[in-house]
């Protein structure tokens, strides 16, 4: 730092300049993050000085998380479910297993693993290392959905916790939840969703997969609203079906405002809770349809013209994710790149991933198209 400060205009043209390095979001076909809502910007703003992390100050912003948590916990089967507002999936899987962990723990002080798909995302492998619980990731079946056999053979009496995902992160495919709450019940074992992007897909979708707390072995749900919810950054959602695996989380916070506090994080702000609030006030069930719905025409948009290319996709979109099987990925990818577009690539299989978020817009996923064609058409005649 200078000894001295500068202008408010020289501040504002140093991040104006930075800014101007970021790309923008139009071109972006590889992110699970979006434009926020403009009411969710100006909520963000009003509660930008807010702590959750000591509610008893802020009453009104802890009355919206309050209100926030309830909505969720509609939209996901359980208005009675309790939770927080986190910074975002990562923060509430790794809540989630600690809950689940806690739990175990009351009752075998070892408690050893957790069984989560092999489509999981990272966060399972920061999970085991932050909470010395080994991952054990379970196969994939032909549609990418997890191999139940493989999650029976995996699972023992230390698992901790089975994770199904509702919306995978590089396929955007959903579990068998079903199936896999009836395998908890069962053994008497945690079952943790990892809805952190299809929470705000599915439930406007008309889906006819049975996923959520309306599942009866699924003791906590991971849902983010700066995904597919157009909150701002960083607003996740961790929601429990029942009060007593929060309370296993909670730490006792003596000089506070309240006794005790569940979340990760000590200061928490209370702009995010307040933008998710704002926009599924603003939005509604219907706004949200409207959404998921026009996302969910330019995907199929998207494989229809990708097939007209002869580019098939690696599995029938469930949600607005697409893995399209290109022949020389790399170069495909490079060559999309350097026109301009950031898309990403799928791991197992490998694939070129595109994500549809709201910000995409139909003239640029025709612009999008056209660079697809000459990019694979470009990796044809190298052959
Ligand atoms: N669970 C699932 C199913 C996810 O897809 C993600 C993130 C998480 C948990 C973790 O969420 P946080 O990143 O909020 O902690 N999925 C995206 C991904 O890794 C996150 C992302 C978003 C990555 C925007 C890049 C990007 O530009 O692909």
């Amino acid at each position: 730092m200078k000894e001295e400060g500068i202008s408010t205009e020289e501040v504002r043209r140093i991040l104006a300049g930075m800014r101007e390095k970021d790309y923008r979001y139009d071109r972006f076909l590889s992110t699970m993050c979006t434009v926020p809502h403009p009411i969710a910007v100006e909520a963000h703003d009003l509660f930008m000085e807010t702590n959750l992390g000591d509610p008893g100050l802020f009453p009104g912003a802890s009355e919206i998380e309050r209100l926030v948590i309830e909505m969720m916990g509609e939209m996901l089967g359980s208005p009675n479910a309790v939770g927080y507002v986190s910074t975002g999936g990562t923060e509430s899987n790794i809540q989630a297993i600690h809950a689940a962990r806690n739990a175990f723990r009351r009752k075998s002080p070892k408690g050893g693993n957790i069984v989560v798909p092999q489509s999981a995302h990272f966060s399972f492998d920061k999970i085991g290392d932050l909470l010395n619980l080994e991952v054990r990731k379970a196969r994939m079946d032909a549609d990418l959905k997890v191999d139940l056999d493989h999650v029976e053979d995996l699972v023992d009496r230390e698992t901790v916790a089975l994770v199904g995902i509702a919306g995978t992160t590089e396929f955007g495919q959903v579990d068998p939840i079903l199936e896999l709450s009836e395998m908890a019940l069962d053994r008497g074992i945690y079952l943790h969703v990892d809805a952190a992007f299809g929470g705000f897909v599915l439930p406007f979708l008309g889906s006819r997969n049975r996923w959520n707390f309306e599942v009866e072995g699924v003791k906590s749900i991971t849902i983010d609203p700066h995904k597919m919810g157009m909150s701002t950054i960083p607003a996740g959602g961790l929601l429990f079906r029942e009060a007593e695996f929060l309370n296993l989380l909670a730490t006792d916070t003596h000089y506070l405002t309240v006794a005790k506090q569940a979340s990760l994080t000590g200061t928490r702000s209370g702009a995010s809770a307040a933008a998710t609030y704002a926009v599924m006030m603003r939005l509604g069930r219907s706004g949200f349809v409207d959404i998921v719905n026009r996302c969910m025409d330019l995907t199929r948009h998207l494989v229809t013209q990708a097939r007209k290319m002869g580019i098939e996709p690696v599995i029938e979109p469930v949600m607005n994710v697409v893995c399209l099987n290109v022949d020389d990925l790399p170069g495909v990818r490079s060559r999309l790149m350097a026109r301009g577009w950031h898309v990403s690539v799928s791991r197992e299989p490998q694939a070129l991933r595109i994500i549809i978020m709201p910000h995409i817009t139909r003239p640029n996923l025709d612009l999008f198209l056209e660079d697809l064609s000459t990019a694979t058409g470009a990796a044809t005649s190298a052959r």
